[in-house]
């Protein structure tokens, strides 16, 4: 069959936005991995990415060029409108093409979908088994169901590796001059940068996230093998000559055994370049051994959900970390110079004005690198979602408001307007706070060539120095 595959997130950045960012600059590796799965079953898969697209009369010029028999598109909640938008278009322009939907929001609320005429099928879950099958199914002629949920869950060393080349020729084709595979975001992580995910499914229980999660992933966490994501960074280094990576995964470091495993093959290989995971406070506090390791093969920063720095709001979200823990991962990092962005939410629901300012205090301690705060938005699918609808809570009256940016109301019965300040007061930093980090960025730029120096005069004035070797010049 001849497929096209439509990542259609311009949520974020509209339209013509490729570069700009994590929402425009980064692959989908559910599209990237499909399109593979789908052309190693014989098909011809390509990619249409909104977001590298004019306008929907755009959208319209390339159905009409590659006329595929498939067009298959991938959604998380945000997307539904330009999802939908996509799916209309298509039907106006391809009539007879059969239309796919599959990813997050029809996994989690496939009920939304049912009626829509422009769909023909609805994928729950992981889609490495179901949409190559479906694909081979429909070229022999045979009768899909509407729905085609998932009965397993791939054996992740079978699946093919993310193809990130599959954006970038196709950002090329739109006229993008693309350097570097995926968007860098902090200074930590130089281009060319790349992500890469190691594993799915997550251990934890977060009433704001559970269990959508496991209704895609599963409840078994799985992970590739470490010599399996080597490979992967060996052809990503071969392509790309990339400086820096991050992995995706929801919480890599909950496997202590792999990481440990992955940081000495990853050192023993000969990688050095810099990257970026997501952890959570109780895992560094109860594993800074571990965390030392990583900051040695090459970890440079943490992604950490603190959510909250009041314990009671951290219960009520069956976060499993105590405020106590999140300080003090921040002191562990600190020590091992890991980059802290940290995650926390404003406005959950039975929140009080003074646990808000338990947060923000937290914050004023942990003087995190990055702040990356939301207002609270319930995701479908999720237990903390459920108790929202149940109690008439949620604000949220369209899809595009699943986007968790501070910028909106979300929640009913919240001053808003006095979590606005609270959102600028939870990212000022204190004076003692910018000191410290001024003497720190010194410090780590002068302090190599200072330290040189000494050792030079040491040598020099020595009289029973040692003969230099090799090992040491080197
Ligand atoms: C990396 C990531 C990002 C990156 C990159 C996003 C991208 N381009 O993929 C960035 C930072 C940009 C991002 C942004 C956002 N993200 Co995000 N993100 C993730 C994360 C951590 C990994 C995504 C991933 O690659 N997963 C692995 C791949 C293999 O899975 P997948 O994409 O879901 O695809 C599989 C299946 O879903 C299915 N499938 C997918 N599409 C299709 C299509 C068909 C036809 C078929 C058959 C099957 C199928 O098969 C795929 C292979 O198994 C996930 C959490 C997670 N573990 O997945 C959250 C997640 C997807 N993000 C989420 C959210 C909420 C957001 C934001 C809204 C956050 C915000 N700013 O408010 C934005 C929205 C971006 C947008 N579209 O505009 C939610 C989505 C929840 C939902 N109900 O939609 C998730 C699930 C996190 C969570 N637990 O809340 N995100
Ligand atoms: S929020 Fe993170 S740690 Fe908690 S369940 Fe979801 S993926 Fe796991």
């Amino acid at each position: 069959m001849r497929v096209s595959v439509i990542y259609p997130g311009i949520g974020g950045k509209g339209f013509h936005s490729i570069g700009q960012g994590m929402d425009s600059g980064w692959i989908s590796h559910g599209v990237a991995i499909l399109t593979a799965c789908a052309q190693r079953a014989g098909h011809e898969a390509d990619l249409i990415d909104l977001r590298a697209l004019r306008d929907w009369d755009h959208l319209r010029e390339e159905l009409a060029a590659r006329r595929p028999e498939v067009v298959a598109v991938s959604m998380m909640s945000v997307d539904y409108d330009p999802a939908l938008q996509c799916l209309e278009i298509v039907r106006e322009v391809l009539p007879r093409a059969v239309t796919m939907v599959g990813g997050p929001h029809p996994t989690i609320m496939p009920e939304e979908l049912d009626e829509n005429p422009h769909i023909d099928h609805v994928f729950l879950g992981e889609g490495e088994d179901t949409f190559p099958d479906a694909l081979d199914r429909l070229a022999r002629g045979e009768t899909l169901p509407r729905l085609i949920p998932s009965e397993t869950h791939p054996d992740l060393e079978q699946v093919p590796l993310a193809y990130h080349q599959l954006f970038v020729d196709e950002w090329r084709r739109q006229g993008y001059e693309v350097t570097s595979p995926e968007a860098p975001f902090v200074p930590e992580l130089p281009p060319p940068f790349v992500t890469v995910i190691a594993g799915r499914g997550c251990m934890y229980n977060c009433s704001y996230c559970q269990p959508a999660e496991r209704a895609i992933f599963g409840r078994k966490v799985r992970r590739r093998s470490v010599a399996n994501i080597l490979e992967e960074l060996r052809i990503l280094q071969e392509r790309y000559h990339f400086q820096s990576f991050m992995f995706h995964d929801d919480c890599l470091t909950e496997d202590r055994e792999w990481v440990v495993e992955f940081c000495r093959a990853y050192t023993a290989a000969g990688f050095t370049q810099p990257f970026f995971c997501q952890s959570r406070a109780d895992i560094i506090v109860k594993n800074e051994d571990m965390v030392a390791l990583m900051a040695e093969a090459g970890l440079r920063g943490y992604f950490i959900g603190f959510e909250s720095g009041s314990d009671r709001v951290l219960r009520f979200i069956r976060k499993g970390t105590k405020r106590e823990q999140n300080l003090a991962a921040g002191r562990i990092c600190r020590k091992y110079g890991i980059s802290i962005w940290a995650n926390y939410m404003l406005g959950l629901p039975t929140e009080t004005q003074e646990e808000v300012l338990e947060t923000i205090s937290m914050l004023k301690e942990l003087d995190p690198d990055y702040y990356s705060p939301a207002f609270y938005t319930p995701h479908p699918g999720s237990d903390l979602y459920t108790y929202c609808v149940e109690n008439d809570l949620s604000l949220i009256r369209d899809h595009g408001s699943y986007r968790r940016n501070p910028d909106e109301a979300k929640i009913k019965g919240i001053d808003y307007e006095w979590l606005t300040w609270a959102l600028e007061e939870s990212q000022r930093r204190t004076l003692r706070n910018r000191v410290r980090r001024q003497v720190r960025y010194l410090w780590g730029r002068y302090a190599h060539p200072v330290k040189a120096y000494h050792k030079i005069v040491r040598l020099i004035t020595r009289r029973d120095r040692p003969q230099a070797t090799a090992t040491q010049e080197g």
